[in-house]
């Protein structure tokens, strides 16, 4: 009967002695592991750089991308952004402004809301980074034609979403006692 090692057989000669050549700490379970999660660990490094977007990039960085706002406006809109990124990965995925939409009381079908959705994500990752959240917003305010009524609520002071909000938890828990 063979002893269970997770250490692979040519990693080691004759005398049991491992290799000079191998990197040390790689085992089988190590390679197997770095394979099969090679997915989550690309779309985790991908998820990190968007957050880096949110947390990394000065609000003065942002003001000189976007010379119609201040730094300040930029903190706003970081502040409105985490509202609808419900699980703080630093996206906004559909299901959650579905959900913020509709603690917004906004009216809209999901399916014009899923078509509005798949307009802002412009790299089609099937989420929104707080860079194109900025290029929403700034195209709402520099067109003079009223928005979508979706994207109005998108582009709405970040005080006024993070009252709702306040109030949607005040109602849960009132409706949950009373
Ligand atoms: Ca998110």
């Amino acid at each position: 009967m063979e002893a269970i090692s997770y250490h692979r057989r040519q990693d080691y000669d004759s005398l049991g002695q491992r290799k000079s050549n191998v990197i040390k700490d790689e085992n089988e379970i190590d390679l197997l592991h770095r394979t099969y999660c090679a997915d989550i660990f690309s779309q985790r490094k991908q998820i990190n750089e968007k957050r880096l977007l949110l947390t990394q990039v000065s609000d003065e960085a942002y003001a000189k991308r976007f010379p119609q706002w201040e730094p300040d406006d930029i903190g706003d809109y970081k502040i409105q952004f985490e509202i609808f990124d419900l699980n703080c990965d630093g996206l906004i995925d559909f299901k959650e402004m579905n959900q913020v939409l509709d603690e917004f009381g906004e009216p809209s079908e999901e399916e014009d809301r899923l078509k509005y959705f798949k307009e802002i994500d412009l790299d089609h990752s099937n989420s929104v980074d707080f860079e194109e959240f900025l290029l929403v917003v700034s195209k709402l305010q520099a067109s003079s034609a009223p928005g979508t009524s979706i994207g109005n609520i998108v582009a709405k002071g970040a005080k006024q979403v993070k009252e709702l909000r306040r109030m949607s938890v005040y109602k849960q828990l009132t409706n949950g006692l009373f």
